[in-house]
């Protein structure tokens, strides 16, 4: 069986309530959520065993006062239960998220099926606390539990060819009603080229206020990019396929016009219908200006140099 290692940090980075104390409630919810999922015979043991996993405080941590953590769990985009901001929180419960698997697929050398167990089980877990905008013009600050994309898009070895990642949500419209309407071309589809999939800051999410992830935020598995307009920031993925061309996500398929494919947070580009140049910090009054690649530029803005980002908005 394997055992999960993480690298005991310093006192000093742990965040004293923030991981440590309800550390405990997300083993527990990790627990059974996981080892439900791991039947005999499969080869993985189940993530975050009790006693094994220690969440990382990120040096890419914000240290702004987090969203209040029933605000950023009731108050969600997720249309594939409902268009309403408190849709996704109602209908998520329909949602069965263990057993989920996800398939590699396209430019890899270790293409296949995989449980969910076996794509976290080499990994530690981090707690990340990013600013995320809404293209919408509202914004919260969420600490994360994931660990970074380009450490599992390496276990399968993407070939020369691995140009972009493009992430697929479940499609199901029994478990997500949302999807008989034809708001989207369903399954909701997004991508990242390459370098940015393998940057640093793109978290693969498992969790959040040191718990499971709800549903409503993506559960089991989401993206989280914390410089590009939440769209970006797929939930509930069962796909990663990597290709040599850009793809087309949903949103930008729906509406060339206003979802570009970079997506980053731009206050200088307005969406037509909301403009880009402040925010709404969620749970807080007033509006606060917005920043370039959402205040993240100095990590990411090498990505983009010498492209005209009005253009490639
Ligand atoms: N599958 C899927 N992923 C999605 C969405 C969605 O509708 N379906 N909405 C996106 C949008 S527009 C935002 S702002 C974020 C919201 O994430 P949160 O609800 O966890 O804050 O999720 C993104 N990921
Ligand atoms: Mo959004």
């Amino acid at each position: 069986m394997v055992r999960l290692r993480y690298p005991i940090p310093p006192a000093s980075e742990i965040t004293p309530k923030g991981v440590r104390v309800r550390r405990r409630h997300f083993l527990q919810q990790a627990g059974g959520l996981l080892l439900a999922a791991a039947a005999p015979g499969l080869s993985a043991a189940p993530a975050w065993q009790a006693g094994t996993a220690d969440a990382v405080q990120s040096p890419f941590s914000t240290d702004e006062p987090l969203t209040d953590q029933a605000m950023a769990a009731g108050y969600n985009n997720f249309f594939e239960f409902g268009t309403g901001k408190e849709d996704p929180k109602r209908h998520a419960h329909r949602l069965r998220t263990s057993p989920w698997s996800v398939e590699i697929s396209g430019e890899v050398d270790r293409p296949g099926h995989y449980t969910l167990e076996d794509i976290l089980a080499p990994h530690g877990l981090e707690e990340r606390i990013y600013r995320l905008r809404c293209v919408e013009g509202w914004s919260m600050v969420i600490p994360w539990l994931g660990f970074p994309l380009g450490d599992l898009l390496r276990r399968f070895e993407p070939t020369s060819r691995a140009g972009y990642v493009v992430f697929e949500t479940l499609h199901d419209p029994e478990q997500m009603p949302g999807q008989r309407s034809r708001i989207l071309d369903w399954p909701y589809r997004e991508g990242l080229r390459i370098d940015e999939a393998m940057h640093p800051l793109t978290l693969l999410a498992v969790g959040m206020y040191g718990e499971v992830l709800p549903n409503q935020n993506g559960a089991p598995l989401r993206l989280v990019v914390p410089w590009k307009y939440g769209f970006k920031s797929i939930k509930s993925i069962v796909s990663i396929h990597l290709q040599e061309e850009q793809p087309i996500g949903s949103w930008e398929a729906q509406q060339p016009a206003e979802y570009g494919f970079y997506a980053n947070v731009n206050p200088q580009v307005s969406h037509p219908r909301w403009r880009q140049a402040t925010e709404r910090r969620i749970g807080e009054g007033g509006r606060r200006r917005t920043e370039i690649f959402n205040g993240y530029g100095e990590l990411v803005a090498d990505l983009y140099a010498g492209m005209d980002l009005r253009r490639h908005f």
